[in-house]
């Protein structure tokens, strides 16, 4: 243990969001006082208005979970908001987090930051190695910066700012919506809505090609607490599960567990993004952490989470 966070005061900037609000779950189990403010109260890319909070509410440790996020449509279609929306939320945060005497900060990124065909499984050292993915290079621009903020503060002036990468996440809590969500809530909901209007086919984007590897949001905010108590450095550490697998297969796992038996066929006039982006894990292996939830029984209650707050999540929408 290198931060103990017993007595701590602990900011989680995007409480609100898939990961914000599992890190709250899991940092329930420490002895530290948690620390949030709603959108509507305090808005991350105001800069003024950030500083002044970080300086009146002056907390020991930031967890920078903020961020505007969103599956491969949604990355394509808003490259301007990714770009400018994620670079300013880790602007604004990390340099008042800075300014405000900040003892530890953690500061969330994602494997998109690495060169679309990096040798495989992806090692940290991968970083700016070579060209990026085209469908989301705004937002890996800007969780490139942020993971270069945190570098350069810890360089210059000591500060003890971690940068985490985190593979494809999933979990309760995630966005639903068809346009604009990750692969797993996408098409959990599709073979939900395929079983229920009794359809012959579900479709999947792209070919079913590429291979992808999933962490469950609880297991990611569980290594994201374990590098916050236990690591210091500049290195940026992978947190991934360590195992991928293909979109076609993934869909068939979905089918199962949702109870759709209907034939999957594959749209390819939707992109396919990265062919493979399993990340090397042995850094945070080494580490003394492991995932827990197996994809199956992860994507089982995350199909029992949307049944249970579709209705919530339709009246919103
Ligand atoms: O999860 P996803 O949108 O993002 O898509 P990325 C993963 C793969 O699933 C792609 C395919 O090959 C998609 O073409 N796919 C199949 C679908 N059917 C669907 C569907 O109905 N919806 C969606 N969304 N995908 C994201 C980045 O890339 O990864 C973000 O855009 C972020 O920047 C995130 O880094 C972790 O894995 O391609």
């Amino acid at each position: 243990m290198i931060y103990d966070l017993s007595g701590k005061r602990v900011f989680v900037a995007g409480h609100r969001g898939m990961v914000g609000g599992a890190l709250l779950r899991r940092l329930q189990r420490e002895r530290c006082d948690l620390l949030t403010v709603g959108r509507e109260r305090l808005d991350l890319l105001d800069q003024a208005a950030v500083r002044s909070f970080m300086f009146e509410a002056r907390p020991d440790a930031v967890i920078v979970a903020a961020a505007k996020v969103g599956g491969i449509q949604a990355n394509s279609t808003f490259p301007a908001e990714f770009l400018y929306e994620n670079l300013a939320i880790e602007m604004n945060v990390i340099h008042a987090a800075f300014r405000a005497g900040v003892e530890k900060l953690v500061f969330l990124g994602s494997s998109c930051i690495y060169p679309k065909f990096a040798p495989q499984p992806i090692r940290e050292d991968a970083l700016l190695s070579g060209p990026l993915e085209p469908t989301n290079d705004c937002y890996a621009v800007a969780k490139i910066a942020g993971l270069k903020l945190c570098e350069a503060y810890r360089s210059q002036y000591g500060a003890d700012f971690i940068a985490v990468m985190l593979t494809n996440l999933y979990g309760p809590g995630d966005n639903f919506h068809l346009d604009t969500s990750h692969v797993i809530p996408a098409l959990l909901r599709k073979a939900h809505e395929a079983k229920i209007s009794g359809a012959a086919t579900v479709s999947i984007w792209g070919s079913g090609t590429p291979r992808r590897e999933f962490l469950h949001v609880d297991d990611a905010s569980d290594a994201i607490v374990h590098l916050l108590t236990t690591y210091s450095g500049a290195q940026h550490v992978n947190i991934g599960s360590g195992e991928d697998i293909t979109i076609l297969d993934l869909m068939k796992l979905i089918c199962r567990v949702v109870g759709f038996e209907g034939k999957i066929v594959a749209d390819p006039s939707k992109p396919d993004g990265t062919p493979r982006k399993r990340l090397d894990v042995s850094r945070l292996s080494a580490r003394g952490w492991k995932p827990r939830k197996r994809l199956k029984q992860g994507l089982a209650e995350t199909y029992a989470w949307y049944m249970q707050n579709i209705e919530g999540m339709l009246q919103r929408a």
